[in-house]
């Protein structure tokens, strides 16, 4: 195992769920945090917990990824300290909806294209030549089951998923001959604030869809996370799928009640 302490971490989507847990596993590792997602409210409230509690730098920066102009800006501005970023967790990313493909609403395909696949990419892009040019660096993508197998509805989330597995694979080949990795992390059913954000607020619809079973939790990905970035320079773990057991694919779970 190799440690984090002192290596810059960049996390998109820290504000909640996978990535605010991702951000509390490598603050726990010693690693300096570059956390983002637009609502700096919450940011603030979880760089301050973890300055507190683990004595480790944090940089919250309010940032939306689908804004190609403010990623540019924001990242090329960062303090010169924070510029060496050793690790990327490309994890902001939501769903919008579950509509028959022929019914789906324009506005929600739009904000799940640029979020998932162009944000995505717009950081990537920004972020990754400082990595070849250092001879460092780890980018780990969180993708999903549903990057796997597309679901009844599920249309354009498990298209953006698809291309965000398609991207890790391009990205491993393209920077081949470099020491940079890359790693998928793809989960099936975790209980966030993925499904209220997908049924645009309604928390009871969200509830439901993990009724009844035990699903996974956003540490649970967090640990692995981790555990890609921690493996010696020469090991790459390039795609992990994680399932809840109550899970074993998008549309077959075990229900108690
Ligand atoms: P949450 O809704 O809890 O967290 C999503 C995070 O993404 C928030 O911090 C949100 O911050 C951020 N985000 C959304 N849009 C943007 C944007 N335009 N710019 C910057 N940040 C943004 O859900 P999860 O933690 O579950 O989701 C994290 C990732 O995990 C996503 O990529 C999701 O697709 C993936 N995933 C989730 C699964 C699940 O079952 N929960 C399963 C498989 C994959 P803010 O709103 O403040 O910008
Ligand atoms: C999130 C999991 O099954 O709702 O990516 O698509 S699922």
């Amino acid at each position: 195992m190799i440690s984090v302490k002192d290596q810059i971490v960049l996390v998109t989507g820290a504000s909640s769920g996978i990535g605010a847990a991702c951000a509390r596993v490598f603050a726990q590792g010693g690693a300096k945090l570059i956390l983002t997602a637009r609502r700096s409210e919450r940011l603030q409230q979880l760089a301050q917990q973890l300055e507190q509690e683990f004595g480790v730098a944090v940089q919250a920066i309010a940032l939306d990824v689908s804004d190609r102009t403010q990623v540019e800006l924001t990242l090329s501005a960062l303090p010169e300290a924070w510029g060496a970023i050793e690790i990327l967790v490309n994890n902001a990313g939501l769903s919008r909806g579950l509509d028959n493909l022929h019914e789906g609403k324009i506005q929600d395909w739009e904000e799940m294209i640029d979020t998932n696949l162009k944000g995505l990419l717009y950081v990537s892009r920004t972020v990754l030549p400082g990595m070849v040019s250092r001879g460092r660096g780890h980018v780990i993508n969180i993708g999903s089951v549903a990057g796997h197998q597309t679901y009844p509805k599920g249309n354009v989330y498990c298209a953006t998923k698809a291309a965000v597995r398609a991207l890790s694979e391009g990205m491993k080949i393209d920077l081949l001959g470099t020491p940079v990795r890359v790693s998928s992390v793809d989960p099936g059913m975790v209980e966030t604030e993925f499904s209220e954000v997908r049924f645009h607020g309604d928390a009871e619809r969200a509830a439901k869809v993990y009724q009844g079973l035990t699903p996974l939790t956003a540490e649970d990905i967090a640990d692995v996370v981790f555990f890609c970035a921690t493996r010696p320079a020469h090991v790459n773990i390039s795609e992990v799928l994680v399932m809840p057991t109550d899970q074993a694919t998008p549309t077959l779970a075990h229900r108690r009640s």
